[in-house]
This record gives C-alpha cells, structure tokens and sequence, in this order.
C-alpha cells in the first residue's frame, strides 16, 4: 500500500514538522522550557476530524487493549498477539455489490488515499483514549465496490484462527467477532478503516492490518482484523449485542445520558491521566454530536441505544 497522505487536520497541520517527527522529544523539550502548559489545545480549532486534547502515547495505544481473541486481560493482546500472521490477508467481500470477491489487502485499498485522524476513543467500560489513526474513509471503499440499490446496511467478521489467537481456543465469545453499521453510518466521513497509527503500521494488538474506528461509538464497534465485509439489506448480528442485548445495543452511541445496566456512562477515566486524575465528563456521541446527530434524527435514544 502506498503512503498517499491528504492534508487532512492531523499534527503536520498543528505541530511543526520537526516537533511532527519527534514527538517524544518535542515533548520533553517543551516540559524543559516549561511550555507544558500551551500543550493541550494544540492550537486548532475541533472540526471533527480532530480531538483537541493530548493524544495518547503510543506505549498507552499499545499496551491496553481489548482483543478477546487473544485474552480478557488488557495486557493480553499486546503479549499474545506478536505471532498472527498478517501478511497475506484476504479479505472478503460479499452481499449486495457490484465487485464481490476476495481481495488481497493492497488490491482492496489501492487508489484509496490515507488519512491522517485524531480521534476520541471511548471504550463502554467508561475507560477512553486519544488516538492518532491512519486509514482510509469506509465510504471510499464502498464506493470502489460499489454498493448496489436497496442496501441498508455493512457487516464485518474478525479472521478465525484458534491456532494463532490463543483466546480463540475459549468460547469467550462466539467467534468469528462480528459488528455492523448502518449504510448511512458507514459513508459518513469520519468512519474509517485503520491501516496505522502514529504513521506507523497498525500493531497487531490494535487490529492489524485493517480495523474499523467509529469515533461516535463505543469502542466495541471497532472491529479488529477484518477479513469479511457484507453489504446487505438486513441489519447484521453484532458480538456483543448477541452476548447481551440488554446492555449493549445495535447502535452504541456515545451516550451519557443512558448509562450501562451496571455503571454509569456519565464519565470516563482517559487513560494516563494519573492515579489522582479527575474523571472527565463524556460527551454526547463523544464530542462529535456536530457532524452525526443528524443521523438520529427522530429515533429514541434511549431504546435504540
Ligand atoms: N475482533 C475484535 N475487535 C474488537 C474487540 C475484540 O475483542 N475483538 N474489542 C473491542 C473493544 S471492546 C474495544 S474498546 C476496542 C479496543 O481497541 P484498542 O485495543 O485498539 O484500543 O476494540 C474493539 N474491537
Ligand atoms: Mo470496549
């Protein structure tokens, strides 16, 4: 795959190119001349494609995470996961469109240029992070494959393969991973299909080599290590909706002011902030209510959550 970058907002737009490339230093330099404080805002204004606060480390981005196909533990995935092959991978594409098939991942996502997000991410645990992404628009391949009239809604299924994903040899779950969205939600601009992040090829543990990421949604709707994408006219069967429709929906939009069964989603804990960090309130659709409230236009949130 190419390194196309558009000039979406990301750090080269906010950070100068030297401080772009090394952030970590960068960071300690500003500490140094006690120019933390200028840190935060980044100095651009939200427009949706980028959160103002502090992204996450890479180390943070890395080392807890949710990927019960390797364990139920945050460490588990960042310790299990360094033996999935990746390459090849295939993805298949099937349902109602114009070019089904089985695609190898380069030919899938040639000609799709790559974008550079700053995305809120926030976990139904109440636990969120800040995560500089790169990946393509979902709706840029959609519209590569053509999506056939009458369609309603995208699926997508997690690659099977107990031998290399130890929590797989479990029922924890019943496997393959599966989610879906709603048409309209996956062609809206800020779904996308993760290839990296921090510039860098995506970490297994995070989902290599292609996940999805709704920023407006919980974290359990961006499926990892994606080999199967079905466009159809009936709304798929999603993982976690299966294990228990009770607390967790079909759609799963940031909401807090329809808490969990057994907490609230009021607010959340961002990860590093500290031992002694406040909680910070969670926003409507995680801060993105501007670009996809629309969407939900006349339905009950709190019945269709
Ligand atoms: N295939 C698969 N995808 C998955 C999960 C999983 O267990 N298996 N966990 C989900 C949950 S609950 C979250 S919060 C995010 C975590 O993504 P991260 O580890 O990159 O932060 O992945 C989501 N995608
Ligand atoms: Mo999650």
């Amino acid at each position: 795959m190419d390194n196309k970058f558009v000039p979406d907002l990301g750090w080269a737009d906010v950070t100068p190119k030297h401080l772009f490339f090394s952030r970590r230093a960068a960071l300690g330099a500003l500490m140094a001349a006690g120019a933390g404080a200028m840190l935060p805002s980044m100095g651009v204004a939200d427009d949706g494609f980028i959160a103002t606060e502090t992204p996450n480390s890479f180390e943070e981005i890395t080392q807890y995470n949710n990927f019960y196909e390797f364990g139920l533990d945050k460490e588990d995935p960042a310790r299990l996961a360094g033996g999935l092959t990746i390459a090849p991978w295939q993805v298949q594409v099937d349902g109602m469109v114009d070019r089904p098939g089985v695609y190898e991942l380069a030919d899938l996502l040639d000609g799709l240029p790559v974008h550079n997000r700053i995305y809120r991410f926030r976990c139904v645990e109440a636990w969120s992070m800040v995560v500089p992404w790169n990946g393509i628009e979902l709706r840029a391949l959609l519209q590569k494959l053509g999506v056939q009239p009458g369609a309603r809604y995208v699926g997508f299924e997690t690659l099977v393969r107990p031998e290399e994903m130890p929590g797989q040899r479990r029922a924890a779950l019943d496997w393959p991973y599966r989610e879906g969205l709603r048409l309209d939600e996956a062609m809206h601009p800020l779904t996308l299909l993760a290839t990296g992040l921090y510039d860098a090829p995506l970490p297994r543990q995070n989902g290599a080599p292609l996940r999805l990421v709704v920023p407006w949604k919980y974290g359990f709707k961006s499926i990892k290590s994606v080999v199967r994408i079905t466009i159809t006219d009936a709304q798929p069967k999603t993982t976690w909706n299966m294990e228990n429709s009770r607390e967790y929906g079909f759609y799963a939009n940031v909401n807090p002011q329809v808490d969990h069964p057994r907490w609230s989603q009021a607010s959340e804990r961002r990860i590093g902030g500290g031992l002694f960090a406040r909680r910070q309130p969670t926003l409507p659709f995680n801060g993105y209510q501007a670009q996809v409230a629309s969407l939900y236009e006349g339905m009950d949130l709190t019945k269709e959550f």
